[in-house]
């Protein structure tokens, strides 16, 4: 198998942190030419990182489906319990990340740039975050927090709350994350796996190139 993925990228780094956590042996790859290149289009129509090319040839888009993939193959540590609400709870954290947390972080990412920064879609996208995390700290702290073993829910959160640690400093709100305790004791907690610290290093690495060199890895 091979995966198209960037350093950079929130949702490739979900998959890579499935792929470590699992101890799977794949090749990682940058998209040839860019996600918007012919060659990367005839793989994935829809044109965004991750994608991954299984060993027949077939193409999964999406990171919520390669990561499920990937837990269905069987192969590695699990990353859903074996209880029905077991993994209803764990799936139900990775869609509250998704949808709640990743969304407004998303639409904040092209308000970065000060020159260019649209402050109403700011001020309505920060809360929006806000508002995300207070769920998600309901539902962390009702599930007791990090569980020890990275779960489908880690792999959405870790690179979700990276993103969210870098960039609210600079938009005006330096500690968002902090207020939400069980999210900040969440994420002091998830960030000591070894394989979450590989994936953190691998973006912080990735945003301070980006930064100072404009160069997506
Ligand atoms: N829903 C997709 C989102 C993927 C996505 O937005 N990837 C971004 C990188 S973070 C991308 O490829 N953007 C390139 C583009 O849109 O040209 C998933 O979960 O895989």
């Amino acid at each position: 198998m091979k995966l198209y993925s960037a350093n950079l990228s929130p949702f490739a780094a979900r998959v890579r942190l499935a792929v470590y956590a699992k101890g799977l042996s794949l090749e990682i790859a940058l998209p040839p030419g860019g996600p918007k290149s012919a060659e990367y289009l005839a793989l994935n129509p829809i044109g965004k990182i991750p994608t991954l090319v299984l060993d027949d040839g077939r193409c999964l888009p999406e990171s919520d489906t390669i990561v499920e993939y990937l837990e269905d193959l069987g192969q590695g540590a699990p990353l859903l319990p074996a209880d029905p609400a077991d993994r209803a709870r764990v799936r139900l954290l990775a869609r509250v990340g998704e949808g709640y947390v990743m969304g407004p972080l998303q639409r904040l990412f092209g308000q970065t740039n000060p020159a260019t920064r649209d402050a109403a879609v700011v001020a309505r996208e920060m809360k929006a975050l806000d508002e995300g995390l207070a769920h998600l700290n309901v539902f962390l702290a009702g599930a007791g927090g990090f569980s020890g073993k990275i779960t489908f829910a880690d792999c959405q959160l870790v690179p979700t709350l990276f993103f969210v640690r870098a960039m609210t400093p600079a938009l005006g709100d330096a500690d968002m994350l902090e207020r939400h305790e069980a999210v900040a004791g969440y994420f002091a907690h998830v960030a000591q796996d070894p394989s979450a610290l590989r994936v953190l290093d691998e973006l912080r690495v990735a945003l301070e190139t980006f930064m100072t060199k404009g160069q997506l890895t």
